[in-house]
């Protein structure tokens, strides 16, 4: 499978084309909107969610709530384009009118793509680079992904996401009897945290924050339960799943890490106490006495949960002036910018979850046969009671 995705941040809306989504997997709009709804929430985001409320128009490769094989086409509107027709329009206007038209965009931002963005395509006005560099961009990610999500669950593999981290609060390891009650948990978190006792703290580091015109970052868990191993390869490198999904972590807005299982700690400790030892039980066959490496081995799913986290750093746009240089009177400058998120990392897990699951499916996808979904699962069937028994 693959997909593209078009559209400007302030432009008329956001699009996304599917390509090779397995055929007879059943799909609505409400399945997408769900998580469309749960990207917009989280304590942190700025005026402009006010503003929309993103919801999915299908307009390709889905008949009668079922999948046809064929390119599926997702569209999400910009509601805020409605003040922007003339700024972002795509006739021609006079040198005059782009006089009127306000809003070009000369200062860049430090940390976003502004400067080097307008470098490389010769865009004086830096809005040419930000409005499609602007996170606005993951909406329809997270619709790509929520179609990954819903090949998943009919596998029986479940996808969850949460928060552990932001602006230095540090949430305790989450202890859940099952992933459903995680996702439970978290999607009633305002901050899309399972620990209970640092969300106020998040959100007062949150208040804080945007007293003083300044953001904060975090970092985001994903977890996937109900895997068959062996999916992905260790024979090639472009054929390494998680060579794959880090890829897709670091593709999002803002992130800068990510690590799988106990990550970066794997450094600091002995190989007796990194790799996670072999059990064999007649009920499950092949378990592992821990998951330090987080499901993965030799970029091979273990059948044990898929445990990757994600860096976000603080988002660029700030309150608080930051040193900078116009491009057109090469002065320097520290000027404030009228709306920004001071934190956007609950809406970045939801995202998070929606890349991993699109590598994840379509790893699934390509190994077990990529066209119907009841031969995808008659496949995966087949291979988990071959590996109980290997
Ligand atoms: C963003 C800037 C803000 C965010 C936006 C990402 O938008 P605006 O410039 O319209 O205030 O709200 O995020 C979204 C619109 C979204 O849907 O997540 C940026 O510059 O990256």
């Amino acid at each position: 499978m693959r997909y593209l995705t078009a559209g400007e941040s302030h432009g008329p809306q956001l699009t996304t084309i599917l390509e090779g989504v397995p055929s007879n997997l059943p799909l609505k709009a409400e399945d997408i909107n769900e998580d469309l709804a749960r990207r917009q929430k989280g304590y942190g985001r700025g005026r402009r969610m006010q503003i929309e409320t993103d919801e999915v128009e299908i307009l390709s490769g889905v008949r009668h709530a079922s999948t046809l094989g064929s390119p599926i086409t997702l569209v999400v509107e910009n509601n805020d384009w409605k003040h922007w027709t003339k700024i972002m329009g795509i006739e021609e206007i006079s040198e005059e009118e782009k006089e009127e038209v306000k809003r070009k965009i000369t200062r860049p931002r430090p940390g976003h793509a502004d400067l080097i963005g307008g470098m490389k395509y010769g865009h004086r006005d830096l809005r040419n680079v930000l409005e499609r560099s602007s996170a606005r961009e993951t909406t329809v990610r997270v619709a790509a992904g929520a179609v990954a999500k819903k090949i998943l669950s009919e596998l029986g593999i479940n996808v969850a996401s949460h928060v552990l981290e932001i602006g230095g609060v540090r949430a305790n390891p989450p202890q859940y009897k099952n992933l459903n009650e995680l996702k439970d948990r978290t999607n009633e978190s305002p901050v899309r945290c399972f620990d209970q006792s640092v969300e106020q703290e998040m959100m007062s580091a949150i208040d804080s924050a945007k007293e003083n015109g300044d953001s904060i970052g975090g970092i985001v868990e994903v977890i996937i339960e109900g895997l068959p191993p062996g999916v992905g390869s260790y024979v090639q490198y472009d054929r390494k799943l998680d060579s794959k999904i880090a890829a897709a972590i670091v593709s999002i807005n803002a992130f800068k890490g990510v690590e799988f299982g106990i990550g970066f700690e794997a450094a600091r400790l002995p190989g007796s106490k990194v790799h996670d030892e072999i059990l064999w039980n007649e009920e499950e066959g092949y378990t592992r006495g821990s998951n330090n490496l987080g499901g993965l081995e030799g970029g091979m799913t273990t059948g044990m949960p898929l445990v990757v986290r994600g860096v976000m750093k603080p988002i660029p746009t700030l309150y608080k002036p930051l040193q900078s240089v116009d491009i057109d009177t090469k002065e320097p400058f520290s000027a404030s910018i009228e709306r920004s998120d001071s934190c956007a990392v609950p809406a970045a897990s939801v995202v998070a979850e929606a890349v991993v699951a699109w590598e994840v499916a379509n790893a699934i996808v390509e190994q077990f046969g990529h066209d119907r979904m009841d031969l995808i699962k008659e496949n995966i069937d087949r291979l988990k009671s071959y590996a109980g028994e290997f």
